[in-house]
């Protein structure tokens, strides 16, 4: 479809109050928070629809693991009664119906301009005003900046030499054919073994001729322990929402389907810890990382969950060579995110379906063929690349950010992300993040998140505003202090010793650091509270 340039850019660019970038969860109560506010808005989406992750991940097997009672909105009780979830974890196409859903009744869509990406957000000091600019020629300035660009919403395919040579179809989970992809006879690869891969390698291997998966690192999988919902729990679940979702926030994850046992793993007795870990394992989900408080942060207790996982893992695998290459020893488990089982493990006994080990023999080029990897080339027809997101940052980076004196936001990122609570950066007045760096975002439930940034984003809108304060940004002095406490925190855990995205380690060249902050959705609300009331402590208002 040939685009045209909108009303916006012909007309010489307009003024909003706030311009929003993104329309995932996070940019669409964005905007209807501002509203609320009576603020005028502009929102800018790359996608042609709402939805971010669920617009863009529609790959076969794609679906929460964040259960779907708990992965939804909390901020209206109206919507929630309005909806109901058919699974415990809701698929794709189910969330996205969901996102459309919520658009609908808020109206939402006519403040969106779809199809159209940000490339730049300039800050002209004196007039106090951001300009962002777009692929499509818009230049819409505003007081407020606000990114609702996601975490993980830049699909990265690695650089493979050859690439560009290669006959057959190749595909991205993460920027999936919305007619779907029918790979029925076809020698489908699939490079990556992290959730998108798990979710997604059951499902193609039930239409390939042949499935070769291709594996760098072994992940530990938890059963997801996927079901249909019962009417009853539906309906229990909206009479309790917001009382749940008040709860949620003060817990570390954002989640309360299960409790997390505070005992320590020494104290307990091996019975007991075996008690805990089986019956979490077995119920399914991410419970199992509650087993006992100290799991993710001594390697002796973290052994002991691993060692029960491994043993779980290698009940499902027939072959003892696959059992070999399938089997995580390289990392504690849970420290890079873990990724629940539907048919995954059970998928490598069928006949036509193998896998090749990468780290052992590392993937060489693509030929006009397929892949080699250890001087053996694989033919393939399609190609699958399950491979992963640079997360965190790499949706910001992307676009020119400039504040005070014209510094670029990648610019002062350089040697890694730097933020004041994940919400701000200094040298950047009035931009905001939603689940920034530096924030619990990633290691939650992203909904909770989502609507606690939000509100304290318009909280603090609404406070400048009424109070006639031009301008609020993130004073350096605290926003070293908080780099500092995120990395102290994340180094009390075992998380940093993965290669994981969460340490920018899938991206060549990415610094190292430790992205979100590891002390917990309740211990940061209690932080960002303490903040506001105290006008607003760590951050300078002009
Ligand atoms: P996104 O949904 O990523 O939306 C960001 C939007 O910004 C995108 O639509 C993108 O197109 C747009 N955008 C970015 N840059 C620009 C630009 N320059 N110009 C214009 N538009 C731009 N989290 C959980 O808590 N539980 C789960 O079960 C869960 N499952 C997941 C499954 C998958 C497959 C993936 C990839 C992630 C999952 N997540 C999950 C994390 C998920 O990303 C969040 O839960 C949530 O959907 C994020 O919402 P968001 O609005 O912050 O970002
Ligand atoms: O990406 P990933 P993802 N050569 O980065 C491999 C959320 N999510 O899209 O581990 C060979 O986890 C890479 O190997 P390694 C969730 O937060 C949730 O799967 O880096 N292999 C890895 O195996 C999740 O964590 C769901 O050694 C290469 C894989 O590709 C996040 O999104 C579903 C390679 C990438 O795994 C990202 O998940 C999907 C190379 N050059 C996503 N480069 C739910 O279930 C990368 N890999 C809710």
């Amino acid at each position: 479809m040939a685009r045209e340039a909108s009303a916006s850019a012909q007309a010489g660019g307009e003024e909003f109050d706030a311009v929003v970038v993104g329309a995932g969860f996070a940019g669409m109560y964005m905007l209807h928070r501002l509203r609320d506010l009576g603020l005028t808005a502009r929102v800018f989406e790359a996608g042609d629809g709402v939805g971010g992750t669920w617009y863009w991940n529609r790959y076969p097997g794609a679906r929460c693991d964040v259960e779907s009672l708990e992965y939804q909105y909390g901020f209206s009780d109206e919507i929630q009664r309005g909806w109901t979830w058919t699974e415990r974890y809701a698929a794709q196409p189910e969330i996205l119906r969901y996102q459309n859903y919520v658009a609908d009744k808020l109206d939402l869509r006519r403040d969106i301009r779809f199809e159209t990406r940000v490339t730049s957000a300039i800050y002209d000091e004196r007039a106090g005003l951001w300009t962002a600019e777009t692929d499509r020629g818009d230049r819409v300035s505003a007081r407020f900046c606000i990114m609702a660009t996601g975490c993980l919403s830049a699909a990265r395919v690695p650089d493979f030499p050859g690439l560009a040579e290669y006959e057959g179809a190749w595909y991205h989970t993460g920027d999936w054919p919305h007619d779907g992809v029918d790979f029925t006879g076809k020698r489908v690869g699939v490079v990556g073994t992290g959730s998108s891969g798990i979710q997604s390698i059951p499902l193609i291997a039930e239409q390939a001729s042949h499935l070769t998966v291709f594996q760098r690192t072994a992940n530990f999988t938890l059963p997801a322990g996927n079901r249909p919902l019962a009417k009853e729990e539906v309906e229990k679940s909206k009479e309790t929402l917001l009382q749940d979702r008040a709860h949620a926030r003060t817990t570390a994850g954002g989640i309360i389907c299960f409790e997390y046992n505070e005992a320590l793993a020494a104290d307990m007795t091996p019975e007991d810890r075996f008690r805990e870990l089986d019956s979490r394992w077995h119920k399914g989900g991410f419970a199992f990382l509650g087993a006992y408080a100290d799991l993710m942060a001594t390697h002796e207790a973290n052994d002991i969950a691993a060692d029960y996982a491994r043993a779980e893992m290698r009940k499902v695998i027939k072959d003892p060579k696959i059992v070999d290459i399938l089997l995580p020893d390289d990392h504690p488990v849970g420290v890079k995110r873990l990724c629940l089982d539907t048919h995954y493990l059970e998928t490598f006994n069928e006949p036509h379906v193998d896998i090749v080990d990468v780290r052992a023999a590392p993937i060489e080029r693509i030929t006009p063929k397929g892949i080699v990897s250890g001087g053996k080339e694989y033919e393939l027809d399609c190609i699958v690349f399950a491979t992963g997101f640079d997360a965190m940052t790499g949706a910001l980076n992307s676009i020119d950010i400039a504040g005070r004196g014209g510094i670029r936001l990648r610019d002062k990122w350089a040697a890694g992300p730097r933020t004041y609570l994940g919400l701000g950066s200094a040298g950047f007045p009035n931009l905001f993040f939603i689940t920034g760096p530096g924030s619990p975002s990633v290691l939650s439930n992203m909904i909770v998140s989502i609507e606690q940034h939000v509100e304290w984003i318009g909280d603090c809108i609404r406070k400048l505003t009424a109070g006639n304060i031009r301008s609020i940004e993130p004073r350096p002095d605290a926003e070293d202090l908080w780099v500092e406490h995120v990395n102290e925190l994340a180094n009390e855990t075992l998380y940093p010793q993965a290669n994981s995205w969460y340490m920018g380690a899938n991206i060549p060249g990415k610094p190292r650091v430790f992205m979100p902050y590891t002390g917990g959705v309740g211990v940061y609300g209690e932080k960002l509270a303490e903040v506001a009331a105290a006008d607003y402590e760590g951050f300078a208002l002009g």
